[in-house]
């Protein structure tokens, strides 16, 4: 049937409207389903080809229906079907769908499937189908409140369940199901779909009617809701680990299913002959969340199909690979072995196993005694997931150059020097459908009009841009588009937020979830320093900027929320003060998500990429900024440093100190002393404490106060190195703000990021995973 007739068919028969009365979500469910129909004769796994799985605890996809309707060719379709019944075709971002992940880690899995599926590479996602997804964000008096994600009220019309294909998953004190629910993952131009099957948890007993009946109604249904609690909730958390025993579960719960719904596939094709299992698959684990999948495969084929431990090691050592995502040593994944045995006691066994293993073999390579302490898997009652995940595995991968030299350099040295083959970088990257062709379709098109659409699979032809990076008409029309999006964007805002923003100011855009090594204190200080100079006359000639923040705090971080709160105060002072008027305009925008970051990067000049030096092991939307042309300020960091490689330093803006001048400054740092002796930075790091903003008696923001001056005993005194960047940064914002002023050499320098983003597609990415890591290439 004609994928139009099947819309209106499917409204008809499912709700029995037409497309004028349906609701935004009947027209949702009907226009997907159609595309569903539409698809699937085309999803189907290419047989005897080896398969790579990405296994992840988040797959932060955002709203499906406009990317997978693009990807299909269905999407101006689709819109001209709605324009015919006279609807807006933007009715579907009522739809929010987007919430299965924190951040960054999530996002990355979410563009390498769209890039495989794009690229024809047999990549299949394996997570955890969670009832509620990340909290959504609201602020009340300008503290941030949450409440639950409940996506599935729009319905689910992409996921298809496959109850035939469900799995048993054991505990020490629990058994549940594990039922998939399959989600097509479409490659550009729909001829690869592969999938990404995600696994929510139910009970094993039907329900109890003999104690129904015996009005035990509790105890009836106490078996199911325990099952169903596993899969219930993503953890908002994407820092510091917890040591959660809901969390274990989590882990051990999608590890084991995926394994199992693998090892069937596999068994059907080979019977228990295992020798070719890692010719066949590749898994990747998205940082430490899966690495239980190490000791469980071990389990399976050791105590299930009887391998010996040599053999079914070297399966294990061939088939999985490791990414780590984090620098900082206290987001390494630890746990309590009593929580692990009590959680999984027929899986630790395999662990003492491995970390045995470990141990014979750094006997051999002459490390004794006390100098295994810090390899050991199983090291002062906790189990070291990282450990487990180098030693088991054939690769580990950084996802960003200077994280990975800083990975082989400090953090895992240690490994390094036993297993250097082993590391290997892999930066990361983001895709272009969604990050430039559909979220800025004005500068999609202008980019076909000057060099074709070859970019939209492959993004180094923007390269062919460079020539007209002089031609004044180009950045004329360039300027404009940017101007377009900006007033998009500002009638968005009106809508949500409330406020009336400037469209012909500067956006300048810190986007990101919150924490203290981000910096968002540090960029709102500055704020405050040029609403300060522009009172008192220092600062003159200032161009009129918007000054935007979009970020969730993890709900028991309770720092990251005083941030929050503290830079609502400012804004409330800064657009409340009639003097500011026409000058400057500050705003956190609430609920912060993959939509609305859509929304936010085409329209901004200016790119907050802050973080200190050597903590944000790459970053991922200082990519996507890039890519629709606005300039960088920022520090040294992560992958700051390959973009401003490619794109010039001239065309951005760095300052603040390298990761070697902060290791250098690290010992006789004395916040204090700055403070003291510069005027402005006690002007600023005062408003804390003077009475100039109210945290309502919570004391949030002398505790901040504090954190910077005088330290906690957990952590020394400004930890990040706020107030040692505060002048540089001030500075170097102050120089955009000036070269601003001049339109045309401002855009050329916007322009040469988009024509120089070309090796930030997270196509390039996949393929290097495939062809260096998974051999799938
Ligand atoms: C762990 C345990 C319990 C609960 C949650 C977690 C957890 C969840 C997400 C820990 C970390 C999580 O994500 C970390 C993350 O997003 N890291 C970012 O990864 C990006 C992709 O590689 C990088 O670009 C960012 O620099 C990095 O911060």
């Amino acid at each position: 049937m004609k994928f139009e007739k099947e819309i209106s068919s499917f409204l008809e028969l499912e709700y029995g409207k037409t497309p004028q009365d349906a609701t935004p979500t009947q027209l949702y469910n009907a226009v997907s389903k159609a595309a569903m129909r539409f698809l699937a004769p085309s999803w189907h796994k290419q047989p005897g080809k080896k398969r790579a799985c990405y296994f992840s605890a988040e797959f932060l996809v955002g709203r499906l229906v406009y990317s997978n309707l693009m990807n299909l060719r269905l999407l101006e379709k689709c819109e001209d079907y709605l324009k015919q019944h006279g609807i807006d075709p933007a009715v579907f971002e009522q739809i929010e769908d987007d919430a299965l992940g924190n951040g960054g880690l999530g996002r990355l899995a979410a563009c390498f499937l769209d890039s495989a599926a794009t690229h024809n590479l047999p990549l299949d996602g394996y997570g955890i189908r969670y009832r509620y997804g990340l909290f959504k964000q609201y602020f009340k008096d300008g503290f941030q409140k949450e409440t639950a994600d409940d996506w599935l009220r729009f319905g689910d019309p992409w996921s298809v369940c496959r109850p035939q294909e469900k799995v048993m998953v054991e505990f020490g004190d629990q058994k549940v199901w594990a039922v998939p629910y399959d989600m097509p993952v479409i490659g550009f131009g729909g001829k690869t779909i592969n999938t990404l099957r995600l696994w929510e948890a139910q009970g094993v007993n039907e329900f109890d009617f003999d104690l129904f009946n015996k009005q035990q109604y509790e105890l009836a249904v106490k078996e199911r809701d325990e099952a169903e609690w596993i899969s219930a909730v993503l953890y908002p958390n994407d820092d510091t680990p917890q040591g959660k025993r809901l969390r274990l579960k989590q882990q051990y719960f999608f590890s084991s299913a995926s394994l199992q719904s693998i090892l069937r596939e596999y068994v059907a094709r080979h019977g228990e002959d295992f020798s070719f299992f890692s010719q066949e698959y590749a898994i990747q684990l998205n940082d430490t969340h899966p690495t239980v999948s190490i000791p469980e495969l071990l389990r399976i084929l050791m105590g299930e199909y009887h391998l010996p431990f040599d053999q079914a090691f070297t399966i294990v050592k061939d088939t999985f690979a490791y990414t780590n995502h984090t620098i900082m040593a206290e987001a390494l994944e630890k746990w309590d072995v009593n929580l692990f045995v009590s959680v999984l006691p027929s899986v630790y066994p395999y662990v003492v196993m491995i970390d045995d293993s470990l141990k014979r073999e750094l006997r051999s390579c002459g490390i004794l005694g006390g100098d295994q302490e810090k390899y050991k898997i199983v090291c002062t009652n906790m189990v070291h997931m990282a450990r487990m995940a180098i030693y088991a595995t054939h690769s580990t991968n950084g996802v960003a150059r200077i994280h990975t030299e800083i990975l082989k350099d400090r953090v895992l040295h240690e490994w390094f020097s036993l297993y250097p083959d082993r590391f290997n970088n892999k930066t990361n990257g983001i895709t272009q459908r969604r990050w430039l062709a559909l979220c800025n379709r004005p500068l999609a098109d202008f980019i076909t009009q000057k060099i074709g659409d070859g970019w939209i699979t492959d993004l180094d032809q923007l390269e062919r841009l460079r020539p007209l990076a002089d031609d004044s008409t180009v950045l004329a029309q360039f300027m404009e588009i940017k101007a377009e999006k900006k007033k998009e964007l500002c009638a968005y805002i009106k809508e949500q937020e409330g406020v009336q923003l400037c469209a012909d100011f500067i956006f300048d855009v810190q986007i990101k979830r919150l924490h203290e090594y981000k910096r968002q204190l540090l960029n709102a200080f500055c704020i405050l320093d040029i609403y300060f100079g522009l009172k008192d006359g220092r600062v003159k000639d200032f161009y009129p900027t918007v000054f935007l923040f979009g970020a969730k705090a993890a709900p028991g971080y309770y720092r990251a929320k005083g941030i929050i709160k503290f830079i609502n105060e400012i804004a409330r002072l800064i657009n409340g003060d009639p003097k500011m008027k026409g000058k400057m305009q500050v705003l956190f925008v609430q609920n912060y998500n993959v939509s609305y970051a859509q929304k936010l990067i085409p329209a901004a000049d200016i790119s907050e990429q802050i973080s200190t030096a050597g903590t944000e092991a790459s970053g991922t939307s200082n990519m996507k900024f890039m890519l629709n042309g606005a300039v960088t300020l920022g520090t040294l960091d992560g992958a700051n440093i390959e973009i401003v490689e490619r794109a010039g330093e001239e065309n951005n803006y760095i300052f603040g100190a390298t990761v070697q001048e902060i290791e250098e400054a690290r010992d006789s740092y004395h916040p204090k002393k700055l403070y003291e002796e510069n005027p402005r930075i006690k002007r600023v790091v005062d408003t804390l404490i003077d009475g100039t903003f109210s945290d309502g008696k919570t004391g949030m923001f002398k505790e901040l106060y504090d954190s910077l001056l005088e330290g906690a005993d957990w952590h020394k005194a400004d930890q990040y190195y706020l107030l040692l960047d505060f002048i540089p940064y001030c500075e170097q914002r102050l120089k955009v703000n000036r070269d601003y002023a001049d339109r045309l050499s401002f855009t050329r320098k916007c322009f040469l990021n988009t024509a120089n983003a070309g090796k930030f597609s997270s196509d390039r990415t996949i393929m290097e995973y495939a062809n260096e890591i998974w051999d799938i290439g």
